[in-house]
């Protein structure tokens, strides 16, 4: 049975960027129902016994309702913990995230610019990332819908650094259809840290 994981901070904690009842209702409501549903789709399947991990190496071969879901509680349990009060620095890159990026898009600037683009550039719903792809480059790309670039097949392959969701549930209360703010919002609470600790685990 899979589980939602607590918020490592308080619902009001990423004001004003995200106000706090968006993060109750996508991390209470929105979250826990992909987990609801992923589990209710797994029940009495060949797929209930398998890990994460094996699901995700298996997205291609997964019944719509256990891939969608599976994507909604991964892609959630890594932004919840991609984000923090925005006081809570460190608010750089490690030096070899930063080296990483100023390698791949010139300047921490210029990665945050293509990164807004291309999750501005999203029709419908769906995820803008940074991943390290198999080649160990950094890359922005973008997924539909709930997938994960941690899924076999994928549109975007990698292992993710970051990711953002751009569904208009993570931003419409205090947004409506201004995407292009919460975007820019977004980079006052981005856990840097947390980011940098992913990367070197990539290396
Ligand atoms: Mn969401």
């Amino acid at each position: 049975m899979f589980q939602v994981p607590d918020l490592p901070y308080a619902f009001d904690a990423l004001e004003p960027a995200i106000d706090a009842q968006t993060m109750q209702l996508h991390h209470d409501k929105h979250h826990q129902t992909y987990v609801d549903k992923l589990n209710a789709a797994l029940s009495g399947t060949d797929w209930a016994n398998q890990t994460e991990e094996q699901l995700l190496q298996a997205a291609p071969d997964l019944p719509a309702p256990i891939r969608n879901n599976l994507g909604g509680h991964v892609n959630h349990s890594l932004f919840w913990t991609s984000l923090q009060p925005a006081a809570a620095a460190p608010a750089d890159p490690s030096s070899e995230l930063h080296a990483a990026i100023t390698s791949a898009f010139g300047s921490t600037a210029a990665f945050q610019d293509q990164f807004s683009q291309a999750a501005l550039g999203i029709f419908g719903s769906g995820w803008a990332w940074l991943v390290v792809k198999s080649t160990g480059e950094l890359a922005i790309g973008t997924t539909p819908n709930q997938d994960s670039p941690l899924m076999r097949g994928a549109s975007l392959e990698g292992r993710p650094i970051f990711g953002l969701d751009v569904w208009e549930h993570a931003y419409y209360l205090k947004y409506q259809n201004r995407r292009v703010d919460y975007i820019a919002a977004i980079w006052q609470i981005v856990s840097w840290q947390q980011l940098s600790m992913r990367f070197a685990a990539t290396a």
